[in-house]
């Protein structure tokens, strides 16, 4: 189980206080009260979205806090309300009070929204304590305070993208560098025996977006009849927005065509039937540092010919990393709008 946690700490705004004030006009000798009520405090509200898929965000910023509602005033100004905070969750968060353990919501759907600590109420001024018996009433309250909690997040991980190729391309090497997800890497074919799933983080916050990518055990030709390890693991892929294939450009496979292992494992993807062959795709050419020269060329023809995109990696020198994780990042954000 792929479980992403995050804990928070939510304080809602306190009430503005009551005031206490009478009217002092010119030519009128006793005027009445009129000390305003106080703002409420802003709420800490939760709203899933579609467009984060992560927790990371709350571990940059583990703290929140919202405005306090302002004090009444004299002549029954009555103070502004503070502003609520709104922490986007990805569907499929669930929330938990983190001292008992209670679970608070089940964002199951997009554009839940609930509020999770409830601002305090504004205090009453002076002038909500006059009646006919009590003309110059001095009682006026304090606001409330906020509503103050810690919370657990939890979300259980859902690939946005999932890598593909035959065993040995670098998949797993790819996926440790680019996350903090570190799989069994190795110079031998199938060394992944199930999927790793690393959490990929692009930019700078506020601006910085993360998603999710699978490292799945690689194909061979007839995987899909039970070769190798098998497609079983494909359906951790059916719900990815994006692939990334992976082909070894470098001389050590033995496979001398690397057109025809593209197409291999396209047909291995075809015939499990939920079309992934169909998903977008980002080509790569991986092990560029120890390419063969006419393996790549090879490649770039078939590439071109095909009217495919590719792009030249090698999770060993870094080459061409930073370029994959940023066209991983943009459209996998694109995919996200589009949904
Ligand atoms: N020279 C070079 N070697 C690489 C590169 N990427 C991976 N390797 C090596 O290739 C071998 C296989 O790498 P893995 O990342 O385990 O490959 P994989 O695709 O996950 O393999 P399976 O899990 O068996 O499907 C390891 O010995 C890596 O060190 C690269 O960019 N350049
Ligand atoms: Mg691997």
């Amino acid at each position: 189980m792929f479980i992403d946690e995050a804990s928070i700490r939510v304080k809602a705004g306190d009430g503005g206080n009551g005031c206490l004030a009478f009217r002092r006009e010119k030519y009128v000798p006793r005027g009445g009260p009129s000390g305003g009520d106080g703002g409420k405090g802003g709420d800490i509200v939760m709203e899933s979205s579609e467009r984060h898929n992560t927790l990371v965000h709350f571990r940059f910023n583990p703290e929140y806090k919202a405005e306090r509602g302002r004090h009444g005033e004299g002549a029954n100004k009555t103070g502004r309300d503070g502003e609520d905070v709104v922490l986007k969750v990805p569907v499929g968060t669930i929330v938990y009070d983190a001292e008992s353990g209670g679970k608070v919501h089940d964002f199951s759907r997009a554009d839940d929204r609930i509020v999770v600590a409830r601002g305090g109420r504004g205090g009453r001024g002076n002038a909500q304590f006059k009646t006919s018996t009590h003309q110059a009433p001095r009682e006026h309250e304090p606001g409330r305070p906020g509503e103050e909690r810690n919370l657990r997040l939890e979300l259980k991980l859902l690939a946005d993208v999932g890598l593909v190729g035959y065993p040995n391309v670098g998949k797993s090497t790819l996926i440790s560098r680019i996350s903090a997800a570190r799989p069994k890497i190795a110079d031998y074919p199938f060394t992944t025996l199930e999927p790793n799933l690393g959490v990929v983080a692009v930019g700078e916050p506020p601006q910085e977006t993360s998603f999710v990518v699978a490292d799945i055990p690689g194909l061979i030709a007839g995987a899909h009849q039970g070769a190798g390890l098998g497609t079983q693991f494909l359906r951790h892929l059916e719900r990815t927005r994006l692939l990334v294939h992976l082909v070894d450009v470098s001389d050590a496979n033995g496979r001398p065509d690397p057109g025809k292992d593209f197409e291999v494992i396209m047909g291995e993807l075809a015939s499990f039937g939920a079309g992934l062959e169909a998903k977008p795709m980002i080509l790569a050419a991986s092990k560029c540092d120890i390419a063969s020269k006419s393996k790549l060329a090879k490649l770039k023809r078939y590439a071109k010919a095909q009217g495919l995109n590719l792009l030249l990696v090698s999770a060993a020198t870094g080459q061409g990393i930073e370029a994959l994780k940023h066209q991983m990042a943009n459209k996998v954000e694109e995919l996200r709008r589009a949904a």
